[in-house]
């Protein structure tokens, strides 16, 4: 292996990357369906609008599910697209830019080529334009199978919304698309209509718009429903044609969808004043893994969209032996409560460190910057390192991998 890898897999090799041995190869065999919640926000989990939950269909499944409080989105200029690019890789999108754009050439070893390998058919849903975000490019570096964008939906006028089709009709025609893959298969969704600037034709709505002098917030609360009925739909659809029960659901927010151009309307919604603390807790977007039939269990863990990956390869019984991964098994024993944002700010289980200030868990108050000195270089290396792999295209300076599926240490 190249000499320019070797630090990298010393730092990555340094953060334990424990197996749970109780979970690895839970879904083993079955169908893997990733479903991206554009913009969609933690906050409105298990709460209400106007007297209403907002998602009763998520907060019902969650209690069916490992529902995971405190897992932040880390995004950068990227948005969705780098909200993938840490799932399917777990690396972290660039400081500036869209590595979607700046580096679908590199080397890569994604969840979709793994897969693949041991016999997974892989699509994309994404009823945009193929090119936007480059995707058309980097779903092919990513080693996914089929795309399948705008021009393979039916859409009309009247199934629009927004950005383009709304999601109900997303997952209805996608079915035609899953009857013909290969099982088993990962399908991954990428939905739309919670997308800014939120909006929802009145028929749509399943509860109301909040009632602030801010449109767009008031709005999201819409569009939040819509998404979460939308999802209920499809789970149904997926449960007529028996594939719920063979299939490991992951649903996780890709993004925040209410900027600090909305504090206001936020602070009066939540009745806490806006700070940098709550700016970066209101960076937590839900992430639900469902496996049909299994008990409902809140995972605590502090934990980002880093750690998909390993986790997801996990749960299918897929133990990569030489992959460079920035992030941890969420069900490991041994994993660290400790994620870094694109920014560099982070978070622990006590504190919260943003804009050169270090905050305590759980009320906020500003606290000696000592306090967190100990994680900042971790969080500075834990970043820079993952630059160096996407600038300097370290990965293909990897050595073909072999899968151990046989784990259980
Ligand atoms: C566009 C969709 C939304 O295809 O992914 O993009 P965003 O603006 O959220 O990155
Ligand atoms: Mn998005």
């Amino acid at each position: 292996e190249s000499s320019e890898l070797a630090p990298i897999r010393s730092y990555t090799e340094e953060t334990p990357h424990g197996i749970n041995a109780k979970m690895f190869g839970k879904a083993k065999g079955k169908n893997l369906i990733l479903i991206s919640l554009e913009s969609t926000q933690s906050f409105v989990i298990n709460n209400k609008v106007n007297g209403k939950e907002i998602t009763p269909f998520l907060n019902d499944l969650i209690d069916k599910s490992y529902y995971f409080p405190n897992f932040y989105q880390q995004t950068g200029q990227g948005k969705t697209s780098d909200s993938e690019f840490l799932v399917e890789n777990s690396l972290y999108g660039l400081p500036s830019g869209a590595v979607f754009f700046t580096n679908s050439q590199n080397e890569y070893n994604a969840t979709p080529e793994i897969l693949g390998k041991s016999g997974y058919e892989s699509a994309v849903f994404h009823a945009n334009n193929k090119s936007f975000w480059n995707r058309n490019i980097m779903y092919q570096t990513l080693g996914y199978d089929r795309y399948f964008s705008q021009e393979d939906f039916n859409i009309t006028p009247e199934k629009s919304i927004g950005w383009g089709l709304k999601d109900e009709y997303l997952y209805k025609q996608s079915m035609k698309y899953l009857d013909n893959l290969k099982e088993p298969f990962y399908a991954k969704y990428i939905t739309l209509t919670n997308h800014f600037p939120f909006s929802l034709e009145e028929e749509d709505e399943i509860v109301s718009e909040w009632d602030s002098n801010d449109g767009v917030f008031n709005r999201y609360f819409t569009t939040v429903s819509y998404e979460d009925n939308a999802l209920k739909q499809y789970f149904n659809r997926l449960k007529e044609k028996g594939l719920y029960k063979d299939s490991l659901f992951v649903i996780y927010g890709d993004h925040n969808g209410i900027s600090d151009n909305h504090t206001e309307a936020m602070e009066k919604y939540l009745g806490k004043p806006h700070t940098p603390y709550r700016h970066i807790q209101l960076q937590r977007v839900p992430l639900i893994i469902h496996n049909p039939g299994q008990k409902g269990k809140v995972m605590e863990t502090v934990s980002g969209q880093i750690d998909l990956k390993p986790t997801i390869l996990h749960l299918l019984g897929k133990h990569i032996e030489n992959d460079i991964q920035f992030g941890t098994d969420l069900f490991a024993k041994e994993r660290k409560d400790f994620t870094v944002l694109r920014d560099g700010s982070f978070i622990t289980d006590k504190y919260i460190y943003t804009e050169g200030k270090c905050y305590r868990k759980p009320k906020g108050n500003e606290v000696d910057s000592k306090q967190c000195q100990e994680w900042k270089p971790i969080a500075e290396e834990e970043l820079n390192k993952s630059d160096q792999v996407v600038y300097g295209d370290l990965l293909r300076f990897l050595q073909p991998y072999s899968s151990n599926d046989n784990v259980d240490g």
